[in-house]
């Protein structure tokens, strides 16, 4: 009998759960209890408000690799920022480019007006990139801005001219240091011998060198880059987030300081991971984040990082500006990226771009800076941002890309009344009020004749109160498969509509069964659709879920059965669980619980546990499994969980019904390189999400 499965891929949401006192807090150190880390919610809003106010930042990734700018040896290599590695130049070789370093035209109050006339609020500028050169000059190497021709204190005179203009200096700090001798991996191709290195003595080095930032240059933001070696732990990551944050309890920290982001997606797994923000890089999240998660996509103008002066792929100026709004319709901030030449220049694109946004910018920043997430799930003609008003209404900006055919912009399912001026242009509020009227659930603005949207025009519209919008409603069920019976109920944004559903697939109509306050308690297999009427017709979309009636998968009969599962390792450098299946174990032994003690070494290696999951009682039980890389989870012949392939962090879901008693287990996981992770937990009749407890695990 296969029982049904349903895998769900869960998303992830960043946590500021600080967790509980733990050994990895240094001695050297106060004790943390009354730190600044145990904030409120409102100390941490208090302490986001700036960033989260500005939403727009520059980048700049500058430093030796401005001088190859992508050529090496008289070829062109490409490699920007990453030449040392792309090249596997050895760092001997690399080094002496520190005798080349004079930018002589390096104008710190141009950089920063650039920043300030597109509108930007802040600057991240690389403190120390992965080629461990430091654009200050620093007590603890000579490896840094001082040893150069040029001389000069780079990091400060950036502050000074910060300061100056109200741009708030932020900096990045790579964990990853390729010339380092305390740091560990060594590039594959770097001979120096690494059985002097300390990793520990390296980390102190990073947190000397931090305490010399922060004392200097007050950065507001750390943005570390780099953590996903090995070699940097979760409990590296932990400490040095509360080390910073307590040398200064304002500075605010990205999620790259500890080990829990979900690779380029960016986003910080649950679990106690550090971060204040999510750092989506070169992306921008199809759908934003779940609300009041904080998050920043990094992007390049072109496609390096570093100068690379044949690199001429520079996005379009009307591309840049809807991302800007792209993103922060959803909510997030946007950090653009300049990499200035071997004499300090910004590459003429990007000055020219620069500029161009902050025309957009002169005339519309009110629609970007303190403004918070759209209330629209999708908009056909463009993009929302709002704000608060003082007096409880809302104010919307509508971000007009593409003009409607049909000469005016909808809002589906927009229940507020218009308040205050109606709808104008934010460019010229003597060309309105525009014409609005009610269709439904929906609201109509009508264009200005003949307009044409450019770039972006926006529309501003206030309305009465915070934005009420229905679209699809919710579907509340506890899982989608059950034995008996399960129970059903309907929610939707607002109690001004109606919710109408069917529980054989067709679409709802005005005559389908009406949802009431109590549950619906479902017998049989069913397939829900439901949807919001308002005044007699529908509005928004159709929102559907199976619910299957299900068998428990039976348990087996043992004759014994001891505590623990029976592991094997695998050695080898493998893309899918499955590559190790028929490879002679390298090792095998007995484990209490499931977890990479056993793990043979840090990378390109492959774990088999095998035994039995003891299910408490008949019901539902839902796993998550979340790894870096692959892994597969298998109750008797049925795959629970396929979290398999090479990935960063990465959690599944799975949902089954068990018999009460033993079932045989099969967990698969493998590691290629950079960060390793294995964490499997559940839930069922009685008990939330948590590890699976040793009692439970036999073989
Ligand atoms: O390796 C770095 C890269 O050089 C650059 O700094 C980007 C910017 O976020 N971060 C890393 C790649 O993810």
């Amino acid at each position: 009998m296969i029982a049904t499965i349903i895998s769900i891929v869960t998303a992830v949401a960043t946590t500021n759960a600080v967790p509980p006192e733990s050994t990895w807090w240094p001695s050297d150190l106060p004790p943390r209890v009354g730190t600044p880390l145990v904030e409120t919610d409102e100390q941490h809003d208090d302490r986001m408000a700036w960033w989260r106010e500005s939403r727009f930042g520059l980048f700049i990734h500058w430093g030796l690799y401005a001088i190859p700018g992508g050529y090496w040896e008289g070829r062109r290599t490409g490699g920007a920022e990453w030449i040392l590695n792309s090249v596997k130049i050895h760092p001997d070789d690399y080094m002496p480019l520190q005798q080349q370093f004079d930018p002589v035209d390096f104008d710190p109050m141009q950089w920063v007006m650039m920043a300030k006339n597109a509108g930007m609020k802040y600057i991240v500028i690389t403190s120390k990139h992965h080629d461990g050169f430091c654009l200050w000059p620093s007590e603890l190497t000579d490896f840094d801005v001082e040893g150069t021709p040029f001389g000069r204190d780079i990091l400060g005179e950036l502050a000074e001219a910060c300061r100056n203009e109200g741009i708030v200096l932020c900096l990045y700090h790579s964990i990853m240091d390729w010339t380092r001798p305390d740091y560990l991996p060594r590039r594959a191709w770097d001979d120096r011998p690494s059985d002097g290195a300390d990793y520990q003595r390296y980390v102190a080095y990073m947190k000397g060198q931090l305490q010399e930032l922060v004392d200097r240059y007050q950065p507001a933001v750390l943005w570390f880059d780099g953590e996903w070696e090995g070699t940097w732990t979760h409990e590296d990551g932990q400490a040095m987030y509360d080390f910073v944050r307590t040398i200064d309890p304002a500075v605010i920290v990205n999620n790259r300081v500890d080990t829990g982001r979900t690779g380029m997606a960016g986003l910080t797994r649950s679990g106690g991971y550090r971060g204040d923000f999510g750092t989506p890089e070169q992306e921008i999240p199809a759908t934003g984040m779940p609300f009041g998660v904080d998050w920043e996509t990094c992007m390049t103008m072109n496609r390096s990082w570093g100068y690379q002066s044949f690199d001429m792929a520079f996005k379009p100026t009307e591309d840049l500006v809807r991302k800007l709004v792209d993103i922060t319709s959803k909510g997030g901030n946007f950090l653009l990226n300049v990499g200035p030449d071997e004499r300090g220049r910004f590459p003429n694109e990007s000055i020219e771009r620069l500029a161009e946004i902050g025309d957009w910018m002169q005339v519309n920043a009110e629609s970007i800076h303190g403004t918070f997430a759209s209330c629209f799930t999708e908009l056909e003609w463009g993009r929302c941002t709002r704000r608060n008003l003082a007096d409880g209404d809302q104010r919307l900006y509508l971000h007009v890309f593409e003009s409607p055919t049909t000469g005016m912009v909808r809002l589906p399912g927009l229940l507020n009344a218009p308040a205050g001026r109606g709808a104008y242009l934010l460019a010229d509020p003597a060309v309105g009020p525009l014409a609005i009227e009610r269709d439904g659930a929906d609201l109509t603005i009508r264009l200005p004749d003949g307009m044409v949207a450019g770039i972006d025009t926006v529309l501003v519209l206030d309305i009465e109160g915070p934005a009420i919008v229905v679209s699809a409603p919710s579907i509340d069920v506890a899982e989608p498969v059950f034995l008996e019976s399960t129970e059903l109920g309907f929610s939707a944004a607002s109690d001004r509509v109606e919710i109408r559903y069917t529980l054989d697939g067709t679409a709802p109509e005005i005559g389908s069964t009406l949802a009431g306050d109590s549950p619906v308690e479902i017998r049989r297999s069913a397939t829900v659709q439901a949807r919001c009427f308002f005044d007699g017709s529908p509005v928004g979309t159709i929102a559907t879920t199976a619910l299957r009636r299900v068998e428990p998968l039976r348990a087996v009969q043992t004759l014994t059965s001891r505590p623990g599962l029976r592991w094997t390792t695998h050695l080898g450098a493998f893309e899918r669980v499955a590559d190790f299946a028929d490879i002679e174990p390298s090792a095998e032994g007995i484990a209490a619980s499931i977890d990479l003690s056993m793990q043979p070494r840090p990378e390109n290696f492959g774990i088999r546990f095998t035994g039995f999951l003891e299910a408490p009682r008949t019901g539902i039980y839902r796993f998550s499994l979340d790894s870096d890389d692959g892994s597969r989870f298998i109750l008797g012949d049925a795959v629970v969980v396929d979290n398999d392939g090479l990935h960063s962090a990465l959690e599944k879901n799975g949902v089954i019904a068990l018999e009460k008693g033993l079932h045989p287990l099969r967990l698969d996981y493998f590691e290629g390189t950079g960060q390793d992770d294995l964490i499997l937990k559940w839930s069922g009749p009685g008990f939330e999400l948590q590890p699976i407890r040793p009692e439970a695990l036999k073989r």
